[in-house]
């Protein structure tokens, strides 16, 4: 039996929601993982008999550990998070509880903000509408597609310099873009001028990057009043989470020509996608792929196990949000 090898005898671990499917084997066949059921109905039964014996939980940004869940796992000592995003699990009160919170930073930060990037260039040059126009014959009936919209040199602001928004920055400087960012504080040692407002930056850009993290502090930080001052000519990109922006107020904006663009990596509802973006070939739509490469999810996934590791092994994290309290 592998089952016991890698989780010492007084540790069980638990799995809440979807995974990459090599980490869900994984954590089946070398963890021996319990499995939460995806059934709110077989919830209860699940973890009134399991719920105890819970140690550490792998979970993604998807799915997360709520307040509620963490009460029913009485000696939860970990919640291992696939993502360096962990808006969904509830931090405070895992820190409160002394339940460890760990996530995946860098690994994932060049693919995201190639994401960033990608979407600029994409809705500001309209090459997904473009290759629409090609494929479905338009070139030789209707000639000459549209002029659209220069990259390189414009004035970009970003919303969150943390290390995606940072590297985003870096990128946008080769194309000799002027960077300008809003963040919960100013950056000392930041090349790029502070703006104490996301208003006040969307106002002086052309195009607004959102890269901060998700959660109840960023909730609809982009609204209604943000992307008017951003304007008619100007872009939005999001690679973080919908839920920073005002989606309703975003798609009115796009809708009636108040803002020339957007381009999703995420949206407030996921997978779901407003209706009225689907029609609009100044959107460019991703179902949420920012990390999603071969190469940076198998980081992930390892960096996922090592956190899952140490804190067996050990009682510690390796890249922890939350510092584990307790020893199990
Ligand atoms: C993950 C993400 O792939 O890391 C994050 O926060 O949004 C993505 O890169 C996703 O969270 C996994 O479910």
């Amino acid at each position: 039996m592998t089952t016991s090898l890698r989780t010492p005898p007084n540790h069980t671990v638990l799995q809440v929601g979807p995974l990459k499917p090599s980490l869900e084997r994984t954590l089946s066949e070398n963890y021996g993982a319990l499995v939460l059921p995806d059934e709110a109905s077989e919830r209860g039964a699940f973890l009134s008999t399991h719920g105890p014996e819970v140690t550490a939980v792998v979970t993604s940004g998807r799915s997360g550990v709520d307040a509620d869940l963490m009460r029913a796992l009485p000696h939860l000592g970990a919640v291992v998070n696939f993502g360096v995003g962990y808006d969904t699990t509830d931090v405070d009160a895992a820190a409160e509880r002394g339940v460890g919170v760990s996530n995946t930073p860098d690994v994932l930060t060049d693919c995201v903000a190639d994401t960033a990037v990608g979407l600029m260039i994409d809705v500001m040059r309209q090459f997904s509408a473009a290759d629409r126009y090609v494929r479905a014959g338009r070139w030789p009936a209707d000639g000459n597609y549209p002029l659209t919209h220069q990259v390189s040199n414009r004035r970009v602001g970003i919303i969150g310099l943390g290390r995606i928004g940072s590297a985003i920055a870096k990128r946008l400087t080769a194309f000799g873009c002027t960077i300008s960012y809003h963040n919960r504080s100013q950056k000392a040692d930041s090349p790029y001028a502070y703006v104490d407002s996301p208003a006040a930056l969307a106002r002086g850009v052309d195009v607004l990057v959102v890269a901060a993290a998700g959660g109840d502090g960023t909730r609809r930080l982009v609204d209604a009043e943000v992307i008017d001052a951003l304007g008619s000519s100007g872009y939005l990109i999001n690679i973080a989470r919908g839920s920073v922006v005002d989606e309703a107020a975003l798609v009115d904006a796009l809708t009636n020509g108040r803002l020339a663009g957007a381009g999703l990596d995420v949206f407030t509802d996921e997978p779901n996608v407003p209706e009225e973006l689907l029609a609009l070939d100044n959107v460019v739509l991703l179902p949420h792929v920012g990390s999603g490469t071969v190469e940076t999810r198998a980081a992930m996934e390892q960096l996922t196990l090592d956190n899952l590791d140490e804190f067996l092994r050990n009682g510690r994290l390796l890249t922890p949000v939350v510092e584990p309290a307790m020893a199990v």
